[in-house]
């Protein structure tokens, strides 16, 4: 990880002043790196160990960080990583721009790793988050959702690029086709049950260790799976009360229902729910033989799942 930090930083230069202080200030903020320990480990566990790993391990993380400057000016977000968002400081424009540097610099460093297919994966990966977040945008203020329909666009928005990532290592750690999809399969479930958790946290976490505010989704009106659930389980004026701060976005009525999300097990539940993806996840690692990589994407699907932040 310490070579790939070597290498995004490397390669996050550009003559032009203001896209070198906006992407230093959300890289050097940290962040997980949770996408490029997958590149790192998939390609390990097959016995990998070329340079390349670590330039593709920077650019997933480069999209990464694309999507993250983008999505919080779409959700108006003032606090990323603990620190105030890029687009709080230094505006929606430039947030958006410096997305887009982030995100062609990506391109280009894909077109010097020169190889065809990963220019797919990844081409294919980003058209299907951008798919995602659409998706999301026309299911704001719908209290009628179906989970089924919740659940395309996590996979979509979040899942996509950890099964992209996945199957990279697989790529190049030369896996046949057969492995590469189960690779990509795990990847995908731990993707998802990544943004379960994430979506329960906006409920249950606590700003300063998540880094970012608790009741965004609400304040959206994003119906989240805690949300659905709750409806579906609590009583008549509790369902009204969700309802009614989705369709209107309001976050006044938060403790409330983090009180009907808590009480009616919603929280639980999507965490069970989880549970059983990340389940699903360490199936797909039959495949790989026994190594320490092997042991550290078990390791990550646990954590994906109990994490506070
Ligand atoms: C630029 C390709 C492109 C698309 C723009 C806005 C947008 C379309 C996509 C946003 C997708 C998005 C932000 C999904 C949420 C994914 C998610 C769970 C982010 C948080 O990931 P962590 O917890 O973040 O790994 P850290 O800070 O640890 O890196």
């Amino acid at each position: 990880m310490q070579k790939v930090d070597e290498v995004i930083r490397a390669r996050l230069a550009s003559r032009v002043a203001l896209i070198d202080q906006i992407s230093h200030y959300i890289i050097s903020a940290g962040g997980k790196r949770i996408r490029p320990r997958l590149v790192l480990l998939l390609s390990d566990a097959l016995g990998f160990d070329g340079p390349e790993r670590y330039e593709l391990a920077a650019i997933v993380e480069f999209i990464h960080t694309a999507t993250l400057l983008h999505d919080d000016v779409v959700d108006e977000s003032s606090l990323r990583r603990g620190r105030q968002t890029a687009n709080a400081l230094f505006g929606n424009a430039a947030s958006v721009l410096v997305g887009d540097f982030l995100y062609s610099r990506a391109f280009q460093m894909m077109v010097g790793v020169n190889r065809m297919r990963v220019l797919e994966v990844l081409a294919d990966a980003t058209n299907v988050i951008a798919e995602g977040e659409v998706l999301q945008l026309m299911n704001i203020h719908d209290a009628d959702l179906a989970v089924a329909d919740y659940l395309q666009v996590i996979r979509y928005k979040t899942a996509k690029l950890f099964e992209a990532s996945a199957r990279l290592g697989a790529v190049i750690g030369g896996a046949t086709a057969e492995v590469e999809e189960c690779c990509a399969d795990y990847g995908r479930s731990l993707g998802t049950a990544f943004q379960l958790v994430d979506d329960l946290l906006d409920y249950e976490g606590d700003s300063n260790a998540l880094g970012k505010n608790v009741g965004d989704d609400l304040r959206e009106g994003k119906p989240t799976l805690p949300l659905l659930i709750a409806m579906e389980r609590g009583n008549d004026e509790e369902r009204a009360l969700i309802r009614h701060a989705i369709e209107h976005g309001e976050v006044q009525g938060l403790a409330r229902i983090v009180g009907v999300v808590r009480r009616t097990g919603a929280l639980e539940a999507t965490r069970a729910m989880a549970e059983i993806e990340a389940e699903q996840a360490r199936r797909c690692l039959r495949v790989l033989p026994s190594s320490a990589a092997r042991e550290a994407l078990l390791e990550l699907s646990i954590r994906s799942v109990h994490r506070s932040f």
